[in-house]
């Protein structure tokens, strides 16, 4: 009894052609793609993304908190969701979050040209600064309502640069935030599509993955005082030397992680910064901002509270002062059961073999996870590499992932 919408495929060379017009814009001349939320890069693919959804004649909209969203089929009442970001970390590669935001577009522009008249809508959506340059998954939290308003005046840059003043050089307001939460119920369900930016499938020589979770992450500063005393005169046990702290410190986390984590724990110190400027002066402030992540949300608060006593004791150990602080981070989810037997189901409707695997990267989908139904596509990643340059799947592997997520959307667009 299959309906015609169950033969219905995605166009991989208008999606082809979308990644790489795509992968251009923000990229600077010596290769380095770099799009922060909000910057001129940005806002230049937000114009870009939003002329490809006109082009097809679907209406597309950016929300109060910077997200950009295209519709199609029934233009009020509950919707089906897809989407993530367009935003990259610094440096980035032309797949991470873009890849789920075109297919989306690809899906809805299937669905368009076919005419079909589903019961609920569907969404394609870019979400703003999942990438955190600001805050975590800004623009998902946005919709969900889960934003801390006060931590939104605060959130700032690793350079300083406020989030405030990036929205409103961006001609968005930041006290209207708050408007872009949508209704209870508004959102069906939710499904996005991304690489896997991890080893496991490509090893496994599977195509698609089926995500069970996400993990919670926290980001804290911390920050060692010592004293700028003289290299050179001062003794070796009397200087209060902020490195020597700090690699004390991480070095002992790293043995308490692998002694109190699990498999999926993860920890890394991504920024380090040290405010000496010579050779010859003892270092005397040194900042790092830790990021800890596990599947287990418990245990990541657990560690991190471990890391702030460790600190206190290392700190006093050395003769120095210590500040740390959480700053951002975004709560593991699991996946909708319901969600993950449809993907499986439309992997399986295109002969498609599937892994269920947990994701230790972060997605806008477990925010949205907290409002409705929320599930995840990964396809392989060409040597496990993401978060860089040389990020890369084939050009097959994406089509067959797009195609995945197109049969999900339109099985979630007609169940009950
Ligand atoms: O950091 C992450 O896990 C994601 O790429 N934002
Ligand atoms: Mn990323
Ligand atoms: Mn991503």
């Amino acid at each position: 009894m299959a309906s015609s919408w169950h033969n219905l495929r995605i166009d991989i060379d208008r999606l082809r052609a979308d990644i790489e017009t795509l992968s251009k814009i923000g990229r600077a001349p010596d290769g380095n793609l770099t799009r922060h939320a909000f910057a001129p890069g940005y806002e230049e693919a937000r114009r870009w993304l939003k002329s490809r959804f006109a082009a097809s004649g679907i209406a597309a909209r950016d929300d109060a908190a910077g997200n950009t969203i295209g519709r199609v089929g029934p233009e009020t009442g509950p919707t089906v969701m897809s989407g993530s970001h367009i935003d990259t970390v610094p440096d980035g590669g032309p797949l991470d979050g873009a890849f789920g935001v075109l297919a989306a577009l690809e899906v809805a522009r299937v669905i368009k040209e076919a005419g079909l008249s589903p019961p609920r809508g569907f969404e394609a959506v870019a979400f703003i600064d999942e990438e955190g340059r600001y805050l975590d998954c800004l623009g998902s939290k946005a919709v969900t309502g889960a934003l801390d308003l006060a931590r939104v005046a605060k959130a700032k840059a690793p350079d300083d640069a406020l989030l405030v003043d990036a929205m409103r050089g961006a001609g968005f307001d930041p006290a209207r935030l708050s408007e872009a939460k949508r209704k209870k119920g508004e959102i069906a369900a939710y499904v996005e599509l991304h690489i896997e930016q991890g080893p496991v499938l490509e090893a496994k020589g599977l195509p698609i993955g089926i995500v069970t979770g996400i993990v919670g992450v926290d980001h804290s500063d911390f920050t060692f005082y010592g004293e700028p005393d003289h290299a050179g005169t001062t003794p070796m046990d009397l200087r209060k030397d902020a490195f020597t702290g700090a690699c004390e410190f991480v070095s002992r986390m790293r043995k308490m992680i692998l002694r109190r984590g699990t498999p999926y724990t993860r920890l890394t110190y991504g920024i380090v910064k040290s405010k000496s400027a010579a050779a010859n002066i003892v270092p005397f402030e040194i900042y790092l901002k830790q990021e800890l992540r596990d599947t287990d949300q418990k245990l990541v608060k657990r560690l991190v509270k471990a890391s702030y006593k460790l600190a206190d004791k290392v700190a006093a150990e050395y003769r120095l002062r210590v500040e740390y602080a959480h700053t951002t981070g975004n709560t593991a989810a699991l996946m909708a059961p319901r969600v993950q037997d449809i993907v499986e189901d439309s992997a399986k409707s295109l002969n498609l073999p599937a892994h269920r695997m947990p994701s230790g990267a972060g997605h806008d989908a477990q925010v949205i996870a907290r409002v409705a139904d929320a599930g995840m596509i990964f396809v392989p990643s060409e040597g496990g590499r993401s978060h860089r340059r040389d990020e890369w799947t084939d050009w097959k592997l994406l089509e067959q992932g797009a195609n995945v997520l197109l049969q999900s959307v339109l099985r979630l667009m007609h169940a009950a």
